[in-house]
């Protein structure tokens, strides 16, 4: 029998959402077809990201006396070039620029999206071979079409986002994204250079056995994060034994391999930084839409992530996201009456 399954590809897919809404604009479905664009052009330099050395540093003239960029530079200036020259996004927040980034040209200022991202996150982890990933929200903007955006339009809680995505540069490509009407993997076939759908309305697990979180911080999270952390490595037999520790040290990673398994990602805040480390508006913000279109749950340990109000284009807020029934868990620990 021949198999003829089609694979669609992202291209095909949004234009099949865009088809099973004819008031749809297609701007959504276009400004993604720029992301995946732009995704693989950064996916070719972190594959060469190891022969940095042959091709010359970064900062440095490489071998065609080209000034070889950072890799995190380089993917920002990839997203932030094709998204300027389409005509889909008015600007972008990025973790690479201090302020937003506002595209103030006659087209751009007529688009009714803004997008915020987190170019290359992990990008420490390129020198030895551990996978990265790029993280993306997608914002309608709240001022006016026709003027150029302005930061009111990017500090928007998370829960105005209308779509929202990840890429993971690792053993394969994968493109994840998702609106409210459901989340969609697609994994890059570089014979053809497009992304092709392979995991199809991705659903969270209710439960699972992982926990990722940097037991270095151990003493410095407080009672209630220790206390759940505690119990994830005591659980018996009677309820399937103790549960895995799994941290790659890149969210892109842990968090999307959670999302597929079942399990939870802990940033818990810290004596030293009680925010903790991560990004709310490109990195918390987006996973936690996914996270709940998928079933799943993220709190920054007292609030929902996505009602959170942001103040500051780089804020910082400690993230707790993953399977429903495991972030129940963990808030009985975490709202359990202090020990005496
Ligand atoms: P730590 C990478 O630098 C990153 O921003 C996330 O991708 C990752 O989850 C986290 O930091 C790791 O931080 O402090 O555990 O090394």
């Amino acid at each position: 029998m021949i198999n003829n399954r089609k694979f669609f590809t992202l291209d095909e897919f949004t234009i099949k959402q865009l088809r099973e809404f004819p008031q749809a604009t297609g701007e959504l479905s276009s400004l993604m077809r720029d992301i995946g664009l732009a995704a693989k052009r950064v996916n070719v330099e972190v594959n060469k990201a190891g022969l940095a050395d042959i091709l010359g540093e970064a900062g440095k003239e490489n071998v065609q006396g080209e000034i070889v960029q950072k890799l995190d530079e380089f993917a920002n200036n990839q997203f932030i070039g094709v998204l300027h020259h389409g005509v889909n996004c008015a600007g972008v927040g990025s973790e690479e620029n201090d302020d937003i980034v506002v595209f103030d040209d006659e087209l751009s200022n007529k688009s009714k999206y803004v997008v915020l991202m987190d170019p290359l996150d992990g990008s420490g982890n390129i020198d030895v071979g551990v996978s990265i990933g790029t993280i993306f929200g997608i914002y309608r903007r709240v001022t006016e079409k026709g003027q150029p955006c302005n930061i009111s339009d990017f500090l928007q809680p998370g829960r105005n986002q209308v779509a929202a995505g990840y890429i993971v540069y690792g053993s394969s490509t994968l493109l994840v994204y998702g609106t409210r009407r459901g989340i969609n993997g697609f994994t890059l076939d570089p014979s053809v250079g497009e992304f092709c759908l392979t995991h199809p309305d991705i659903k969270c697990p209710p439960h699972g056995r992982i926990y990722s979180v940097n037991h270095g911080n151990f003493f410095q999270y407080e009672e209630g994060v220790r206390a759940y952390i505690n119990a994830c490595q005591k659980k018996d037999s009677s309820n399937g034994g103790p549960y895995t520790q799994r941290y790659i040290g890149s969210m892109v990673s842990d968090v999307h391999r959670n999302l597929i398994k079942g399990g939870i990602f802990m940033y818990p805040g810290t004596i030293n930084k009680p925010k903790g480390k991560l990004r709310l508006l490109y990195e918390c913000n987006p996973f936690a839409f996914i996270a709940e279109v998928a079933g799943g749950r993220a709190t920054d340990g007292k609030n929902r992530i996505l009602d959170v109000q942001p103040y500051e284009l780089h804020q910082r807020s400690p993230l707790f996201v993953g399977s429903s029934q495991m972030m129940d868990e963990l808030e009985s620990y975490m709202h359990a009456e202090p020990a005496k």
